[in-house]
């Protein structure tokens, strides 16, 4: 068994529950907040069986979109100053997505 670890954009977040449901994936969803924009994001994870992690990982990709986004981090203006009081662009998702080996999966 392995355990996909994805972190998505909010915005994505009831488009792909909605398709992993349908095709009868167990979810649990939680809200999270991204380190660097410390903007909540939505991580899912997903127990599946060895032989389904590549169609979860399509279902992910064909449905997580790249957004760009701005910010002003404090760490960028301390190391860049030319970054002060202008917008960052960023590239964020479509997801981060991590597939871990799932040792026991156990349900009392
Ligand atoms: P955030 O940490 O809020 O990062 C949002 C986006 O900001 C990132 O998009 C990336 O494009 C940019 N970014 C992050 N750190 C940066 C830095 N030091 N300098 C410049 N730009 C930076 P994604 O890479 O698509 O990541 C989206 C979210 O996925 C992240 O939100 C974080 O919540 C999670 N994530 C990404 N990589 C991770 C990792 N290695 N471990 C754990 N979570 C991760």
């Amino acid at each position: 068994m392995k355990l996909v670890v994805a972190v998505i954009h909010d915005e994505d977040n009831h488009e792909l529950v909605k398709k992993l449901s349908k095709r009868g994936y167990n979810i649990t969803k939680l809200a999270s907040t991204g380190g660097f924009l410390k903007t909540g994001n939505t991580t899912l994870m997903i127990g599946v069986a060895v032989e389904e992690v590549d169609h979860v990982l399509e279902i992910i990709e064909n449905t997580c979109q790249t957004r760009k986004e701005y910010t002003m981090t404090s760490s960028m203006i301390g190391e860049t100053s030319s970054f002060m009081g202008q917008p960052i662009e960023v590239s964020v998702g479509g997801a981060t997505v991590f597939v871990l080996d799932v040792d026991q999966f156990i349900k009392f």
